[in-house]
């Protein structure tokens, strides 16, 4: 074109206009686009713009429903049986389904005035906090409101932080007793212990390290949750997942590119025994508050519940897609030595590593990310392949849609 536009202009084309534009077009160009290729090669996170992702995170206090379909049992349209009610049924020395729990919301803002409201499609989320995105290369800032009656925090997995936002306190010098003394996590703010009515900001990095290894897809989950008291703040309720995307893999929110639809599912029986609010509970809920024998077998039992999501016997709904896209299912896992899970897909099968199956295996905090391509319309259910864990609610469905 730079050619024929000179030739153009009259009969004598100039010689030397002639020999600079072949220069231009036929060397400089190609070796140009060959040294901008080969910068860019090996560094794909150059094409990427870091952000800083700013989250608003309340712990607020909620009653929690495991099963707002009660008394009817979803997955097989009936009321529920009497093994199934020790999970669901009140009573003058049981507390049902409903619990005073804590969960993490996000709000729109520093004011945390506004809730920011769940899209519909994302509605199954349940009692899982907001989800956390990133790319390699990005830093996360989260600034939390503490709305409970405890001390709390966030601690995330995964992601790069300095002592000041692990989010978990313990000692890290030579066990002094002396309090305060230097080098122990006495002297240092790590952001585990934000009292009621108290804000925290948590700063976060992404670095490679934070992100996909070689053989993971291009994005991968992690576990935020409180660690003051570790082993009994979980089951207030509080828990959370961050997703982490390959640089140059994201779409501007920080999902992943080669991705339509992500789901996300905990799998965690809320042992309500352990929780810091089960005294509040068994006060607001038992008829006979006075009568429960805390240590009792099945008062014991009717407190765990076999949740996903914080729903049970099929209460988790909204778990669609459309067949063949591509769905990414992220799954979490939480609690105690009983949280030993199988997650299960009948109809549809998902490739885990590059390997086929249609069970995955879970550990309290082991996470796994399996991409399915679902062929087969249709409702199709979703469970823990636990026997005990299954008839104790664990199980929901999902949909194929054409
Ligand atoms: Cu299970």
């Amino acid at each position: 074109m730079f050619r024929r536009s000179i030739e153009a202009v009259g009969n004598r084309p100039n010689v030397y206009c002639q020999c600079i534009g072949r220069l231009f077009s036929e060397v400089m160009m190609p070796l140009l686009t060959c040294l901008i290729f080969l910068l860019l090669l090996p560094f794909p996170a150059f094409s990427a713009k870091a952000s800083e992702r700013i989250y608003y995170i309340a712990a607020d206090e909620v009653i929690w429903d495991y099963a707002p379909s009660a008394p009817i049992n979803p997955i097989v349209a009936q009321p529920f049986t009497n093994a199934e009610k020790i999970y669901i049924n009140g009573g003058d020395t049981r507390i049902g389904h409903s619990y005073i729990k804590a969960v993490y919301r996000a709000y729109t803002d520093a004011s945390f005035k506004t809730l920011k409201v769940r899209a519909p499609e994302e509605r199954y989320l349940g009692i899982l906090g907001p989800i956390i995105h990133a790319e390699v290369g990005d830093t996360i800032k989260v600034v939390f409101r503490n709305n409970t009656h405890l001390a709390l925090g966030i601690h995330p997995h995964g992601v790069r932080y300095d002592k000041s936002s692990e989010g978990a306190h313990y000692a890290t010098g030579n066990g002094s007793p002396e309090p305060g003394a230097a080098g122990t996590a006495a002297t240092i703010e790590t952001g585990a212990h934000v009292l009621p009515g108290n804000e925290y900001t948590y700063h976060w990095n992404v670095p490679e390290q934070a992100g996909p290894g070689p053989l993971d897809p291009d994005s991968i989950v992690w576990l935020y949750h409180p660690h003051d008291h570790e082993s009994v703040d979980i089951y207030t309720g509080l828990v959370g997942a961050i997703v982490v995307t390959r640089a140059g893999h994201a779409k501007p929110d920080g999902t992943p590119k080669d991705v339509d639809r992500e789901l996300f599912v905990l799998f965690m029986i809320f042992d309500e025994n352990l929780s810091p609010y089960l005294r509040a509970n068994i006060k607001r809920f038992a008829g006979t508050p006075g009568g429960v024998q805390l240590e009792a077998d099945d008062f014991k039992e009717s407190n765990k519940k076999h949740a996903l999501n914080g729903f049970i016997y099929g209460n988790l709904d909204g778990l669609t897609m459309r067949r063949n896209q591509r769905v990414r299912w992220y799954l979490l896992a939480l609690g105690n030595e009983d949280d030993v899970h199988t997650a299960h897909w009948h109809g549809n099968t998902v490739l885990r590593h590059g390997s086929r199956t249609d069970t995955v295996g879970l550990l309290p905090a082991l996470t796994e990310v399996v991409d399915m391509k679902p062929y087969n319309p249709g409702v199709w259910m979703f469970h823990c392949h636990v026997a005990d864990h299954m008839a104790a609610g664990m199980m929901t469905r999902y949909t194929v849609t054409e």
